[in-house]
């Protein structure tokens, strides 16, 4: 009889714990908040067509178990064809100096001489955004990688230029994030839509 309803206590309990195994590999891991990548190939631009008309959103997500079921299946910067542009943003920011959230910005950038570096760093930023991993989480828009024939490059779009303390920051952090050793520079918005190639505001 003991043995018995030792059984029964037995099967019950791997009852709960089949259940709770079942219930607990369902419920997906919502992230601190949604986000949206973005997609603009300027390889073909149509004549006098102004900049952005090409930017395309495509697809926001809020967990973790979406964000890699994207990752999987969303060419890596590495494979895109030059003049691409691959975003990923806060949902509710376009990737434009015209937004908003990101008018008095501007963004840290880094250069990439190799595909595999670009795509490592590229990942890492992403974990790093999705995984709120920045002090200064307001200050945060988005990441662009852009492929270009010359020399990919990663930039970290930020919220108020302005803010030295704040960029310098972001700029710190994510230099040990993406394991960058070169020197790192932050150029506002305001500075580029006055003069292409103008001066960097900060370095790290
Ligand atoms: P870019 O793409 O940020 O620089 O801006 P990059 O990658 O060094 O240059 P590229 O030629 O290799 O792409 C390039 C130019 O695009 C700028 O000088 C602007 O004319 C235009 N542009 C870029 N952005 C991000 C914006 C934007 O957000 N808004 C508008 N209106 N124009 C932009």
């Amino acid at each position: 009889m003991a043995s018995e309803v030792a059984m029964a206590a037995n099967t019950d309990v791997a009852a709960v714990a089949a259940e709770e195994e079942t219930v607990t590999t369902k419920v997906p891991h919502k992230l601190e908040r949604k986000w949206t990548f973005w997609f603009d190939n300027q390889s073909k631009p149509k004549q006098g067509a102004a900049w952005g008309t090409s930017l395309r959103k495509l697809y926001t997500f809020e967990t973790v178990e979406e964000f890699w079921c994207l990752y999987d299946q969303i060419l890596k910067p590495g494979k895109l064809p030059p003049s691409a542009d691959f975003h990923l943003f806060k949902a509710g920011i376009e990737p434009k100096w015209e937004d908003p959230e990101c008018a008095s910005g501007g963004k840290w950038s880094v250069v990439s001489t190799r595909k595999a570096n670009l795509d490592t760093m590229w990942l890492e930023t992403l974990m790093a955004l999705i995984g709120e991993q920045f002090d200064e989480v307001d200050e945060i828009c988005g990441v662009v990688a852009s492929v270009r024939q010359r020399q990919d490059k990663l930039s970290l779009w930020t919220k108020t230029a302005a803010n030295e303390a704040a960029q310098m920051g972001i700029g710190r952090k994510w230099k040990e994030i993406i394991d960058f050793t070169d020197k790192m520079t932050y150029n506002a918005h305001d500075d580029a839509r006055r003069e292409r190639s103008a001066k960097a505001r900060y370095s790290v």
